[in-house]
């Protein structure tokens, strides 16, 4: 019998839904959560002929050098900066991510985090929870409005947009930038208006990050950027660390150069900037803002249905539903051998 294809999973992720890979792979799991050195992404990805990774697993040139059966990655997260595409798509390898199934529970959470940093909402539990509420009083802990503010997206990408939905039912008016500027039907459908970058920053009552991260963009929001932002400003994060400079935001925030700051992820996660976790007027959360149930079983059942069909099996055999570099399959790579 011909042997089968086999699949690496990089990380326990709901057994019951990797469980699929058994009909049509020999599936290499992982028992415990794990920082996978690169030597070791390198080592279990030269053995495979498909991987399912997560944005933990940064893999280039290094990693897929001797990964000669190696035809398919399947990203379990809609950012691939963990991937490096050229060297995947040069080796023939097909990557796929896992867009649409977790917009609206990023959106929802990109909102709390949010209303969270503008309402001071974890700085009061702590306060609480610390014992300091002895007395109630009139002037303590208060926060900006989110009703009738301005609010800045950055990135108006499918994340972006979810965001700007739920702001009109909260009655802001909504500015956003983008790579390119959005076609007058949807910005109408989103009540959204197109600004520059420095605008944005300036006229933003409450901005929020939502674009991809690539080297090319590493610290867009440096001193420079926030020093645009208004002292009553906030600025919400849940994209990628690398897009702000971590030390100019601590010293921007210590010195009150604007309110607050919701960061769900972070330029070195796990660890946070000691400087970041030392002040009060951050909200910090775990890189959670897809961490609904129903969204990370769904992305994790994309990543498989991406896996079973970028190796040819399955009903959708040689369709993976959400490529990155199809021209690794135009290239035929090693997708024919
Ligand atoms: C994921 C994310 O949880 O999808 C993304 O890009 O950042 C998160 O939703 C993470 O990527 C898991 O690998």
């Amino acid at each position: 019998m011909a042997e089968r294809p086999r699949v690496w999973v990089s990380q326990p992720l709901f057994a019951d839904v990797i469980g699929r890979l058994d009909e049509h792979f020999d599936v290499v799991g992982t028992a415990a959560v794990t920082q996978h050195s690169p030597d070791a992404i390198a080592a279990a990805l030269r053995e495979a002929d498909g991987a399912l990774v997560t944005l933990n697993d940064a893999i280039g040139a290094a990693q897929v050098g001797g990964a000669s059966r190696l035809r398919a990655i399947a990203n379990v997260g809609v950012g691939y900066n963990n991937l490096d595409l050229a060297a995947l798509s040069a080796a023939g390898i097909l990557a796929t991510n896992t867009p649409d199934v977790l917009t609206e529970t990023t959106a929802d959470f990109g909102f709390a985090l949010m209303m969270a940093t503008a309402r001071r909402i974890t700085e009061a539990e702590r306060w609480l929870r610390d014992g300091h509420w002895r007395q109630w009083s009139f002037e303590s802990l208060l926060g900006g409005d989110i009703h009738g503010a301005t609010l800045g997206i950055l990135g108006m990408g499918r994340i972006g947009r979810g965001i700007a939905r739920r702001a009109s039912g909260f009655g802001m008016r909504v500015l956003y930038h983008n790579r390119s500027r959005l076609p007058d039907a949807v910005e109408r459908e989103h009540a959204a208006e197109y600004v520059g970058f420095e605008a944005l920053f300036e006229r933003a009552d409450h901005l929020v990050l939502v674009l991809p991260y690539s080297p090319a963009n590493h610290h867009l929001v440096d001193a420079a950027a926030l020093a645009r932002l208004r002292p009553h400003a906030t600025l919400t994060n849940i994209a990628r660390g690398g897009l702000i400079d971590e030390a100019a935001l601590a010293d921007a925030l210590a010195a009150g150069r604007l309110a607050a700051a919701g960061l769900d992820v972070f330029e070195g996660e796990p660890a946070v900037n000691p400087r970041l976790l030392a002040l009060r007027n951050v909200v910090l959360t775990p890189h959670i803002a897809s961490a609904s149930l129903a969204t990370r079983r769904a992305m994790v059942a994309l990543a498989v249905a991406n896996l079973i069909a970028a190796l040819d099996r399955g009903p959708d055999a040689g369709r993976p539903p959400s490529p990155l570099n199809a021209e690794a399959l135009a290239g035929g790579g090693k997708r024919s051998a």
